[in-house]
This record gives C-alpha cells, structure tokens and sequence, in this order.
C-alpha cells in the first residue's frame, strides 16, 4: 500500500465510519471503534502491574515498575535465567531468556595430565 493509499485510509471524515471496529494497536483493549475524527480506540482490560500486558495474558503479576517484559508480561528478575547446564551461557534481555553454546571449557592439569571438562567447545 502506497502513501497516497495510506493518505485516504486515515484521513478524517474520508473512509472511516464512526462506531466501524479497528485495531488501536494495544493488545490490552478490546472492541475497537472508531469514534470521533476516526482515531480508533478500544475498551481497556486490566493492567494491574502497568507492563502493557493485559492481566489476562500476563504470566508475571506484580512486575516491578519500569522493567521490560516480554509477551507473556514477564521481566528478566522474574524469570529463571539460569538453565543449569554449566556449559551454556545464559542471558536475559528485556524478558527473553536465552542459553548459547559454550563456556570456554575448563581444563585443568593434574599431576598426570590435562583434564577438560565435558563443555563442548565454543
Ligand atoms: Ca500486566
Ligand atoms: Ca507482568
């Protein structure tokens, strides 16, 4: 779709009629409308800890203020980063968990010989 097309489709007055459903975008409203100057808005659900995730999808109630969180409304402190592989990385950015291939493997030397540990290499 062109701008001119895109122009049209949300000019106010031209192709929207008041009351006709739309998506607002928000994912923590429902039955969309177009009300005056065709700005469409919804009815909003509940937002108890304010992420942006409706209560009805969050899994995370009670995220600490200002803290990203990713679609199931869960953010990094209460998530469990830690998969407990010790040969994996593990990190958390904005509530996506994630465990890459490999710590560095550990090798150490006994009296006899060098000894790694069983972490793939890198
Ligand atoms: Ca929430
Ligand atoms: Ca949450």
């Amino acid at each position: 779709m062109g701008f001119l097309a895109d122009f049209r489709e949300y000019t106010p007055g031209t192709t929207c009629v008041v009351g006709a459903s739309c998506d607002d975008g928000l994912i923590c409203t429902i039955n969309d409308v177009y009300g005056a100057n065709c700005t469409c808005a919804g009815t909003p659900l509940n937002d108890a800890d304010g992420d942006g995730v409706c209560d009805e999808n969050d899994l995370c109630s009670d995220t600490p203020v200002g803290e990203v969180v990713n679609t199931d409304g869960c953010s990094c402190s209460q998530l469990i980063v830690d998969d407990g592989d010790p040969c994996t990385v593990d990190d958390c950015v904005n509530g996506i968990v994630t465990h890459s291939c490999c710590r560095m493997a550990t090798k150490t030397w006994t009296a006899f010989a060098m000894v790694a540990d069983s972490c793939p290499e890198p």
